[in-house]
């Protein structure tokens, strides 16, 4: 048996991760204060946890949030705090974003790596080096981002009806990295990741995850959008993958197409589930021999400039 890929074994750090961050964020500076208008941006997978925090900081009742794309940022907008997430500190839109906005706006930046020009860039950077990940693929340094977020917001408010705390989601976590994967979704030949609310940003980077990691097929799509046809693509041999709880009505519309719908409602934590279908990324990739820490076409950083 070949040895296990180090995506595969960073995967399974995540509930420690997790935990290290609610201990972080209990003595943070430049966290949003309650009430604060914010923009939370980033690239590839770390849009997606600003996505994923944004829509929860905002059902949260602590204050307007919006999540762009560094690339597609309305810098004419006011905000009072930008919040950037970036791995490696070094991505190109990432550091010329701060750099049109630093004037207006405090910003608070997440990165793994303590010299990188975005912590000289940002007003306040959090280091969450141990995080860090050999991997190209990201997993944990996103998901402990996003667990440092969302501890922000446990220390300043009530979470929204329905969220559990961090400490129960890493719990959730430790089922997740050891459970078996259900053997229709990992020999199906689509998979169509969704999520409602925060959970949207989630089912995007499980789409991601498996596109990254497998050169897989993926879609993701807001829970109630499904209907809207994205349900076309489901059928025999192929899945839909439901992050956080499903729309009444979602397990007969799957089932009328052939499909497996993969829904596992309130048990785990959308974070824990999440961990579920980066471990399907790394089995799909294995199944079809391909290496998953060696991603194709995959940099660490995307740096456009010298
Ligand atoms: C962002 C990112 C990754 C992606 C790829 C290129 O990096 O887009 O999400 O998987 O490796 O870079 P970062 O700004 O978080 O370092």
């Amino acid at each position: 048996m070949s040895e296990p890929s180090l995506t595969s074994l960073e995967i399974t750090t995540q509930p420690g991760c997790w935990r290290r961050a609610a201990e972080a964020a209990a003595s943070a500076a430049g966290l949003p204060r309650p009430g604060e208008r914010v923009a939370v941006t980033g690239c590839g997978t770390s849009w997606f946890m600003a996505q994923a925090y944004a829509a929860l900081r905002e059902a949260s009742g602590q204050g307007e949030t919006d999540a762009f794309p560094a690339s597609e940022f309305p810098v004419s907008r006011t905000y009072d705090r930008l919040v950037v997430i970036t791995r490696s500190g070094t991505t190109t839109e990432v550091l010329d974003l701060i750099e049109e906005v630093r004037e207006r706006w405090e910003v608070l930046a997440l990165t793994a790596d303590a010299t990188s020009p975005v912590v000289r860039a940002a007003d306040e950077a959090v280091v969450l080096a141990w995080a860090d990940e050999e991997s190209v693929v990201q997993t944990r340094f996103a998901t402990t981002a996003l667990a440092f977020l969302r501890a922000g917001l446990e220390a300043a408010g009530r979470l929204p009806e329905g969220v559990k705390r961090l400490a129960e989601a890493a719990s959730d976590a430790e089922t997740a990295v050891i459970e078996p994967l259900p053997r229709a979704v990992l020999s199906a030949d689509q998979w169509t990741f969704l999520g409602g609310g925060w959970a949207y940003g989630l089912a995007q980077e499980a789409a991601l995850k498996m596109r990254e990691a497998a050169g897989a097929w993926t879609e993701s799509y807001p829970a109630m959008e499904y209907r809207h046809g994205p349900v076309s693509i489901t059928g025999p041999g192929r899945v839909a993958w439901i992050l956080g709880a499903a729309p009444a009505g979602l397990e007969a519309d799957v089932s009328r197409t052939g499909g497996v719908l993969v829904s596992d409602g309130r048990r785990l934590d959308p974070m824990a589930d999440l961990v579920r279908a980066q471990r399907l990324a790394v089995a799909v990739a294995e199944s079809r021999g391909l290496d998953p820490d060696t991603p194709r076409g995959l940099t660490r950083s995307v740096i456009l400039k010298g």
